[in-house]
């Protein structure tokens, strides 16, 4: 049976994550925009107050919640501002393929160091010629003697100028295609370089950059999972943030909502506010549907990952839907806002360029539509 009636617990984390988000993050939300300041203050305080990190297991000193939790975080993280909250939530790429196949060593080494201070790490996969193409990439790691000898670049790596420390996808068979390719874990200090800085449409308060691996030398342990296996780890990964995506998603449509709902009840054309004009209440209408199915369709992904189930159909829907939902109502938002909400002042048209990656990162929306696509032409589904 499904029953997303939040227990008392969801209740409250909900409601200390939203007064963060209203306090510590609108406040600055449309400053740190502005400037592309990294918001090292706020991930000081979200960490200490356990809102990073959801997916650190309890034995290396994380809080053990669930998918779901983080899901209910994440929306209202992004409801205060999702170019923060990504910096907040990208931990998650980093860590899940550790958490499903790193060593004990390297689980308590790198998953321990997140656990005790407010630290970054980064999920390295996507290179300049190898995005959606995920074995199309070019980076190696070669062994050598008792090393691993890590040689390329990864681009539009969030968070990637700050992280303590990397998980990196590489070739270890070059002529095996997505066979071929391995996960690593490597701590910035074994000679990382940081090489662009992006100076972005929206999120502009995250961080995105080129990172290279100039023949970076790692201790062999630091190999995460099977030799080889790399490739599925990844998408592994994905089904397990993808949700959070859509959380995000829900968090900036929601907002856009609110806004144009207010905007609506005080603009008054035509001798009345615009919000009873039928016009508008029918754009209002499927906003707020639009809000309710990304949430709906979250909840459902992320409470398959907590059933340890298989949700790479409901994570790619609940992706493609809530990214390509939070752009429409984005730009009705604006839409409704008229002339003003072209204008900075107006704040709305931030959340129309924040809108915007939530159908680029973490798999475009042409990529979910392939998985689903994929995973609906397979008989196990029967939705
Ligand atoms: N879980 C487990 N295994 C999976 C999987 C999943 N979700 N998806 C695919 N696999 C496995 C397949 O079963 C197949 O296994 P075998 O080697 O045993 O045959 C293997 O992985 C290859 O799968 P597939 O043939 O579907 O791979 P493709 O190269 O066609 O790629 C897409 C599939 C396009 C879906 C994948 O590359 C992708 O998601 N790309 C987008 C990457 C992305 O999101 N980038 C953003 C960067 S992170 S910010």
């Amino acid at each position: 049976m499904i029953d997303f009636t939040l227990t008392d617990e969801q209740l409250a984390m909900r409601e200390m994550a939203h007064d963060f988000a209203e306090k510590e993050m609108r406040p600055v939300a449309w400053e740190y925009d502005r400037d592309g300041t990294w918001p090292q203050e706020i991930i000081d305080k979200a960490w200490e107050l356990g809102m990073m990190n959801s997916q650190l297991p309890e034995e290396y000193g994380g809080s053990g919640l669930g998918y779901l939790d983080e899901a209910i975080i994440g929306e209202e993280i992004a409801w205060g501002c999702s170019g923060i909250g990504t910096s907040l939530t990208c931990n998650g790429l980093a860590i899940a393929p550790v958490v499903l196949a790193g060593s004990e060593a390297v689980k308590k080494e790198y998953l321990g160091r997140l656990s005790q201070a407010p630290l970054l790490a980064s999920f390295c996969l996507t290179e300049p010629d190898a995005g959606s193409d995920v074995s199309g990439m070019k980076t190696t790691a070669t062994r050598k003697g008792d090393k691993w000898v890590i040689s390329g670049s990864k681009c539009f790596i969030t968070n990637g100028e700050y992280a303590n420390w990397y998980t990196v996808f590489a070739k270890t068979d070059r002529e095996a295609g997505h066979r071929g390719i391995s996960c690593f874990v490597v701590p910035r200090d074994a000679g990382v370089i940081v090489d662009k800085h992006e100076d972005k449409l929206g999120q502009r308060a995250s961080n995105t950059a080129t990172i290279t691996f100039p023949d970076v030398e790692i201790p062999l342990d630091h190999l995460v999972g099977e030799e080889n296996k790399g490739f599925k780890l990844s998408m592994m990964t994905l089904d397990r943030t993808r949700p959070g995506v859509a959380a995000m998603a829900t968090g900036v449509a929601r907002a856009a909502l609110e806004m144009a709902q207010e905007y609506a009840k005080q603009r008054v054309q035509f001798g009345v506010p615009i919000a009873m004009h039928q016009g508008i209440q029918f754009m209002l209408a499927d906003m707020a549907t639009k809000v309710y199915l990304s949430r709906l369709a979250a909840y459902h992904a992320a409470a398959l990952l907590d059933q340890g189930k298989r949700n790479t159909l409901e994570s790619s829907h609940a992706k493609r839907f809530a990214a390509d939902s939070a752009m429409e109502v984005a730009v009705d938002a604006v839409q409704i806002f008229g002339g003003y909400g072209f204008i900075k002042e107006y704040k709305v048209e931030k959340l129309m360029r924040d809108a915007k990656i939530l159908a680029l990162y973490e798999g475009t929306a042409q990529i979910q539509r392939l998985v689903i696509a994929r995973e609906t032409l397979l008989p196990r589904n029967g939705l």
